[in-house]
């Protein structure tokens, strides 16, 4: 490092070196690597060890942990052609053409976005993705999409995976350059549960594509034009992306009693969406609602009446959805969301293996080398043994989900919440009191961010054992959760057919509601003088520069950003360590393997930990490359 140091010096590179250069140049002396970093990454693996992860504390310890398999293919094996590839070829006009005509089923994989939001409550960290992606994208050109980013992956990445989320696109983005990648984002919201400046929106848009995003797939909580629009706008004005355009399916189209969410409610917004500019349509059935016969219908008008691909998403939460899909795919619809299916399945998507085996010798299939495909799966479910402590413990499907219609991703997370509590037994009575809620709102679309607003003031109900009636007749004198009142206000933008007037004056107490939008309230962003005091505010000593992307992460979470900034400053990048030590530590006698930089790597070895002493620091023995490395932990037990 003390070399490295003098051949960037300017001095010395200039040739101007004098008998007092050493003398005169203590930066040289400033040596940070890369014993700074493998100090860090030791003190991060030693506090982990004494101490647990704080995500995962309270855990049993050693699990019957699944040594994951990646399937082998050469790295000589070239990429083959895929759906990238199309679209640079053809513009988005044309490769939405094209995937319209296209006669076989196409396939989105959601394994690295939905799968593991909905089983793992979002945990799954790069590390066991990038093992696989190069691998996947060489076995499987024929895959449509890869679902790998947005929703809730970017918060949960930095908030406790304590990693970039733009790190995680662009990784992926360089290991699957044949196949498009896809993500989730909330309109208005971005990816977070708030409305956001427009202009922060835009560049937030315009630097996903820059880091790798094909699809854009867009959705707002109300499925409220004003807030989708502008985004396709974005995507069509400022990448050569394509503008997938939700609708957030809720209700019963089949269901004549059922009067605000019907067919026609649902066609009238496909053609306003193509008018606005979309590329594909998506049916976003994000709680599982779509029964079959509801497809056949919906598919069926749709491919009539719209000329757009349709993309059809759902969960299954009632174990029925593979139905659904097989009745769309008879309707026409162009695309199915599956996830692998070590995590399909329940409050994840369909099982991507079983479809494409039922699917064999249908007019419609797409050939995918199944054997393959199955050992892709497999891999998954070792990963999954890693991440135990996130499963939400549902053990089967239900068939509740149709009264309650808690999204997918919200009802694994709801029973965790439920318990953490107190309220584990009375779990039944939150999602009977969710369906209540929903109708005392006026039966509202129920999707992040308005499915918390929902599974919010039900389980504050539940747990101040109130009722409907009492809301009504003493909410004067209750106070509601911050998110509901917000919702009221119209944070979240404006529900079909509006408010329920009663129950907004109960909620907002006199304060005004208004019904522009919420991001018209907003003060644009100055990127140029706020990027400028966020790199004086974070200048702090980072083994790597902080980008531009950095500041819409922060811009997007100020807290997060900072706390895991922090993590970085104190451990550094946690990035390369292995998901067992990540979580769990090491034990006595483990000998790991990490990458610290492309070919610079740490053999660490944990030899021993010592017993806490008086003031409560435990000494933690470690090889590291060979040489002792002794470290002090504050025991927090
Ligand atoms: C998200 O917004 O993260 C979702 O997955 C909504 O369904
Ligand atoms: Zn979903």
């Amino acid at each position: 490092a003390f070399l490295d140091n003098i051949l960037k010096d300017a001095t010395f590179r200039e040739g101007r070196v004098t008998v007092n250069y050493i003398k005169n140049t203590p930066e040289l002396f400033d040596i940070k690597e890369p014993r700074n970093r493998a100090t860090k990454m030791v003190n991060f693996l030693g506090d982990v060890t004494v101490n647990g992860n704080p995500d995962v504390k309270n855990t049993i310890k050693n699990p019957n942990f699944l040594k994951p398999e990646v399937p082998k293919v050469s790295s000589q094996t070239p990429y083959q052609k895929g759906t990238k590839d199309l679209l640079t070829e053809l513009g988005p006009e044309e490769f939405s053409k094209w995937l319209t005509n296209e006669k076989k089923i196409h396939f989105t994989d959601t394994t690295m976005r939905d799968g593991h939001q909905s089983l793992l409550a979002t945990r799954m960290r790069t590390y066991d993705m990038q093992k696989v992606a190069e691998n996947f994208a060489k076995s499987h050109p024929e895959v449509f999409s890869m679902e790998v980013w947005g929703g809730a992956t970017f918060d949960v990445c930095m908030r406790f995976l304590k990693e970039n989320p733009w790190e995680r696109l662009k990784l992926l983005r360089k290991a699957m350059p044949n196949i498009l990648l896809q993500m989730l984002l909330r309109g208005s919201n971005g990816v977070g549960y708030t409305a956001y400046p427009d202009n922060l929106i835009e560049r937030f848009v315009t630097e996903s594509w820059n880091s790798g995003i094909d699809i854009f797939r867009i959705f707002d909580s109300q499925n409220w034009m004003k807030s989708i629009a502008p985004c396709i706008e974005y995507v069509r004005k400022n990448t050569s992306g394509l503008a997938e355009a939700s609708m957030c399916y809720t209700g019963d189209i089949m269901d004549p009693n059922r009067t605000k969410y019907t067919l026609k409610y649902y066609l009238q917004l496909a053609k306003d969406l193509e008018n606005a500019g979309a590329h594909i349509i998506a049916i976003k059935d994000m709680a599982g609602l779509l029964k079959p016969n509801a497809a056949t219908e919906l598919v069926s008008a749709l491919k009539s009446e719209v000329k757009l691909p349709i993309h059809l998403h759902t969960h299954d939460t009632s174990s029925m959805q593979a139905s659904t899909y097989l009745n769309a795919i008879e309707a026409g619809v162009d695309v199915v969301d599956v996830a692998l299916g070590g995590l399909s399945g329940l409050t994840s998507q369909p099982n991507f293996n079983s479809l494409v085996e039922v699917l064999k010798y249908h007019p419609r299939e797409n050939k995918l080398n199944n054997e393959r495909l199955n050992e892709y799966s497999i891999y998954w479910e070792q990963v999954r043994t890693y991440y135990y402590p996130f499963e939400s413990g549902l053990k089967s499907g239900t068939g509740e989900v149709y009264t309650h219609e808690i999204p997918g991703g919200q009802y694994s997370n709801l029973k965790p919440q439920a318990e953490s509590l107190g309220l584990a037994d009375r779990f039944h009575e939150i999602t009977d009191m969710y369906a209540k809620v929903n109708q005392l709102f006026g039966d509202i679309i129920k999707v992040t961010p308005s499915s918390k607003v929902v599974g919010d003031m039900a389980q504050y109900l539940v747990s101040n054992n109130l009722t409907i009636e009492d809301v009504l007749e003493d909410g004067e004198n209750l106070s509601f959760p911050q998110s509901v009142v917000s919702f009221f206000k119209g944070d979240l933008g404006q529900p079909v057919g509006g408010f329920p007037e009663k129950i907004q004056k109960i909620i907002l107490k006199g304060e005004k509601p208004y019904t522009d939008r919420p991001n018209a309230h907003l003060e644009p962003v100055d990127f140029e003088k706020e990027f400028k005091e966020f790199q004086t505010m974070f200048s702090d000593d980072m083994d790597r520069e902080l980008e531009f992307t950095d500041f819409l992460s922060y811009k997007l979470y100020p807290k997060v950003f900072t706390e895991a900034y922090n993590h970085h400053l104190k451990y550094g990048s946690v990035f390369n360590i292995p998901t067992k030590n990540f979580f769990y530590g090491m034990d006595p006698g483990e000998e790991i393997v990490v990458e610290l930089d492309r070919g610079k790597t740490l053999l660490i070895t944990l030899v021993s930990v010592g017993r806490t002493d008086d003031s409560g620091m435990a000494t933690v023995f470690f090889k590291v490359n060979g040489q002792t490395r002794n470290i002090q932990v504050r025991n927090e037990s």
